[in-house]
């Protein structure tokens, strides 16, 4: 009777094997460049024109929980295809690259049998750590992504499409659409006409980056993928206003638009307000092709010598399975290397589900890069504050913060009424403030010594690209 039910149950193993090798989903994984989670339909902007995202949103599951760790394009990208958190990976300030031996989700699915690329802008290193195909001239090159997703239909496919848009300059989609007159201009920005226009040219290019969600949907459909494929899209990381978010650690920032669609796994027109983290996006793609995400060896032990993932897959919050993933999420910024910058201005911060600390480590210097504290629009609200203390204010924030903020998001989701070290809320600061010290240590973050480093960990990646 034994070796019967042995024979049984090792056929049964082969079979179920080749089963789930041939229901292994395509991958496709659509970043968006430097895109406010507010900044569309699905997530409540009604001026913004977004036909396609909605219409993926209304297929799949948002993810209304996800944070990058870095907001800006280099680190963030890294983290979402290494599932490392930036100190660990040495990329951590733009324009960086990961320390050498480190592997991406690249590296661990071509070997399990996926072909891998990547279309569009790639802003990571070095190129050993992610050895995937460039595909085509650039995000508009359709004739390209089609091309490479009809190539063998016999083995899964993973393509991360990673658009220029909505990054500056905004020169792209249909601007006629916007009337700059016209727009609801959010609270978290000073209203006049430099703001308007800009306002305007930039709601453009999220229509022109709708489109080019809309053609890779379209792909999908006339090659007849769009049931086996995970389609994935994340905003990226906020916008370059001034308080956009972009190169701060407010949700503006560090928050992300996300969308799962995977018909017959991830329940259409479904939300999760589960905490998740770009760093368990990597592990998620490698649980949904049958890979033990907890086996893999990423090449970057962090500071107690393990080398696993930082993230985890959230594959039970897709399901369905489970409404919680994380406690705290984490992000840091760094500012030596950013183009224009004048003092270090390093920024830590921890954020549960209610309440969020930032650390400012040397609120004795001046922040103060191009980006978001030279030109335009800061100059016209600058000149608008002469006569607006309220507003002279808010700008003078933008440069120098103190030491710790703390913020409560349920009362105060644009985080303007500063909470630290008022003792009724001396519990939360503490228990955020010792969670962001574990996470510094395990990622052997140094704080200011690590942020005057930050040179050595740039350039020498895959070329970066700006428009
Ligand atoms: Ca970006």
């Amino acid at each position: 009777m034994k070796p019967i039910v042995l024979l049984l149950g090792c056929l049964f193993t082969l079979i179920g094997a080749n089963v789930f090798a041939a229901e292994r989903p395509n991958l496709l994984l659509i970043v968006a460049d430097d895109l406010n989670w507010r900044d569309l339909g699905f997530t409540g902007n009604r001026d913004i024109h977004t036909p396609h995202l909605d219409q993926l949103a209304a297929e799949g599951m948002q993810l209304r929980g996800m944070f990058t760790p870095a907001p800006t394009c280099s680190p963030c990208r890294h983290a979402l295809y290494t599932g490392l958190y930036s100190m660990r990976s040495g990329a951590y300030p733009n324009h960086t690259r990961a320390y050498n031996g480190t592997h991406s989700m690249f590296t661990y699915l071509k070997r399990s049998g996926y072909r891998v690329a990547l279309q569009g802008k790639e802003h990571i290193g070095p190129p050993q750590t992610f050895p995937y195909e460039h595909l085509g001239q650039g995000p508009d090159d359709f004739a390209a992504t089609r091309a490479y997703v009809t190539q063998n239909a016999d083995q899964p496919w993973l393509l991360v499409y990673a658009s220029h848009d909505p990054h500056s300059p905004w020169t792209r989609g249909p601007q006629d659409k916007y009337d700059p007159a016209r727009l609801k201009v959010p609270p978290y920005l000073h209203d006049n006409e430099v703001t308007r226009k800009q306002l305007a040219a930039y709601y453009a290019e999220i229509t022109q980056f709708d489109s080019q969600v809309g053609e890779l949907m379209r792909i999908l459909r006339e090659t007849k993928q769009v049931q086996n494929t995970l389609v994935m899209f994340v905003s990226e990381q906020g916008s370059s206003f001034p308080y956009g978010g972009k190169w701060s650690l407010y949700d503006n920032g560090i928050r992300v638009a996300t969308v799962v669609r995977w018909p017959g796994v991830v329940k259409a027109g479904a939300h999760s307000d589960a905490l998740v983290q770009y760093v368990d996006v990597p592990p998620t793609f490698l649980a949904a092709a049958g890979i033990d995400p907890t086996k893999i060896d990423t090449g970057c032990p962090d500071a107690n010598g393990a080398r696993g993932f930082d993230g985890k897959s959230f594959l039970p919050v897709l399901k369905g399975l489970a409404d919680q993933h994380r406690d705290v999420v984490f992000a840091q910024h760094t500012t030596v290397g950013i183009n224009g910058y004048k003092q270090p201005y390093p920024i830590r911060a921890a954020r549960d589900a209610r309440y969020k600390l930032i650390r400012n480590l040397a609120p004795e210097n001046r922040y103060s890069i191009s980006g978001i504290h030279q030109g335009e629009p800061i100059t016209s609200w600058q000149t608008d504050a002469q006569h607006d203390p309220k507003l002279a204010a808010r700008i003078e924030w933008l440069f120098k913060r103190p030491a710790e903020e703390l913020y409560d998001l349920a009362t105060d989701p644009e985080e303007t009424n500063n909470l630290a070290g008022d003792p009724h809320y001396a519990e939360v600061q503490t228990r955020l403030g010792q969670a962001l010290d574990a996470w510094m240590l395990q990622q052997g973050d140094r704080g200011m010594a690590t942020e005057l480093d930050a040179k050595s960990r740039q350039g020498a990646g895959r070329q970066k690209k700006k428009k």
